[in-house]
């Protein structure tokens, strides 16, 4: 079917979707609708608002390969269901030989039907690689040939991604020191300043504070060291450019309470965030160190109470808050929430909700209840290879729900155009989000 074909729904003649730029006398029949949504989302280029990946010039900081995707956290904490060696023997192994491990565990033993697993399989697949030979060794050398520079460039073409959002932590010792050396940005890769030590671990952070020469005591939040909380937050916001401030949170986590973190955040994130008209994104629900033994592969979920978000969003109404939460049992309440409150942006499913099954019902959910003004997926990448599989995997979904959501309209007698088509899922990947962040009057 062509551009600007005009389809119509079935049988139904008074039903149909009109299609611009068209030959325009083309009718084609409603079931043709599929593959045009199909092809439209899978050729819209998206803006990725959170990833762990970084700009080359961050050298070794910057994850990418076939062992990096092997020993991803998700895959080690699939891999040890099938080990029976102690952790510390795992982990004392080198990088290569825990991905041996987990190539023979989680793709030669049993067949790598899970997310993370079939997801090595796509990024391999759609690199041009052979899979069906199963030989690592190959695979290896096939990925020691490349040069990172453009091979940034070619997973970026290859996963239709126009920007990458970096989490950049001036807490990560070997990232500031990246910083200190002035590297040349990348114009792809945007930043997020990312602040969890500060607010869930103040008396530790304070002490970094202090050695980095910021006036703080940590015994006491006064106004000294809260405008100097601000002016660290300030030269890390100009430094890096930041587009937003964010923070994970434990489900604990209350707004207000008589923890360290209200203060901070009252009387610093949010009037940091408003003088430099940039978002605060909150992650609540991860509870860290389930299984320290597991490492990073460690962090687990629990159900989190939401009040902290609706208080901050009607507390600060001219502050905008972007939010992904990780309980699929938030979802529902989240985005209920987002319909209350405009300054609150709806983004991703993060982490164990992305997952086939709960981005489906993550994605009807919220274009039921908020259309197209939330971001429909992050990758969270942090092997740069993932956003091969991350944004392919999700847009089948997203094409499926949307192409559903349109028949739905057609067969109310409602016409669309290709454009139209168009301006939705490039809201949904980064228009509605840039809206966001951009809209005046907040
Ligand atoms: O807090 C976060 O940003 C999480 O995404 C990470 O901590 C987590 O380890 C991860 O990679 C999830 O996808
Ligand atoms: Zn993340």
């Amino acid at each position: 079917m062509g551009f600007g074909s005009r389809v119509l729904a079935g049988n139904e003649s008074t039903a149909f979707l009109w299609f611009a730029h068209m030959t325009a006398t083309t009718l084609i029949p409603l079931p043709d609708l599929d593959a045009l949504v199909h092809r439209i989302v899978a050729e819209t280029e998206v803006d990725d608002i959170h990833t762990h990946l970084y700009q080359p010039a961050f050298g070794p900081l910057l994850l990418w390969g076939i062992d990096d995707l092997l020993v991803y956290h998700y895959l080690v904490a699939e891999v040890f269901r099938h080990l029976t060696i102690p952790h510390e023997t795992f982990w004392s192994l080198t990088k290569q030989g825990q991905a041996n491990l987990i190539w023979h565990h989680l793709f030669l033993e049993n067949s790598p039907i899970s997310e993370s697993c079939r997801g090595v399989l796509t990024v391999l697949n759609r690199l041009g690689l052979d899979v069906k030979s199963r030989d690592l060794s190959a695979l290896r050398s096939w990925f020691s040939a490349q040069n990172p520079a453009e091979y940034v460039t070619r997973c970026m073409q290859v996963a239709r991604v126009r920007s990458i959002c970096m989490t950049n932590s001036p807490f990560d010792q070997e990232e500031r020191m990246i910083w200190d050396s002035n590297p040349v940005r990348d114009p792809r890769f945007k930043s997020g300043l990312r602040i969890d030590p500060l607010l869930l671990s103040w008396e530790t952070a304070c002490k970094e504070l202090a050695g980095w020469g910021y006036r703080v005591r940590s015994t006491e939040l006064n106004e000294q060291t809260l405008s100097e909380v601000r002016r660290f937050l300030a030269d890390w916001t100009r430094r890096i450019q930041a587009a937003y401030v964010m923070v994970s949170l434990p489900p604990e986590f209350r707004f207000p309470s008589d923890h360290d973190s209200s203060a901070l955040i009252e009387r610093a994130v949010l009037p940091h965030c408003k003088e430099f008209g940039i978002p605060f994104a909150v992650m609540p629900g991860v509870r860290r160190a389930v299984n320290p033994l597991l490492r990073l592969a460690g962090d687990g979920v629990s159900a989190c109470d939401l009040t902290f978000l609706r208080n901050l969003c009607s507390g600060w109404p001219d502050v905008r808050f972007l939010i992904t939460a990780l309980p699929r049992e938030s979802q529902h309440e989240l985005v209920v929430l987002a319909r209350k409150f405009r300054n609150l942006h709806v983004f991703g499913c993060w982490w164990f909700t992305n997952i086939p099954c709960l981005i489906d019902e993550m994605t009807r959910l919220r274009i039921e209840l908020l259309g197209t003004s939330f971001t429909f997926q992050h990758s969270d990448a942090r092997v740069l290879d993932q956003i091969i599989y991350k944004w392919e995997h999700s847009r089948v979904i997203l094409a499926r729900v949307l192409s559903e959501k349109y028949r739905g309209l057609v067969l109310n007698g409602w016409q669309l155009t290709e454009a139209e088509v168009r301006r939705d899922v490039v809201n949904l990947n980064g228009g509605s989000f840039s809206k966001f962040c951009s809209q005046p009057g907040l």
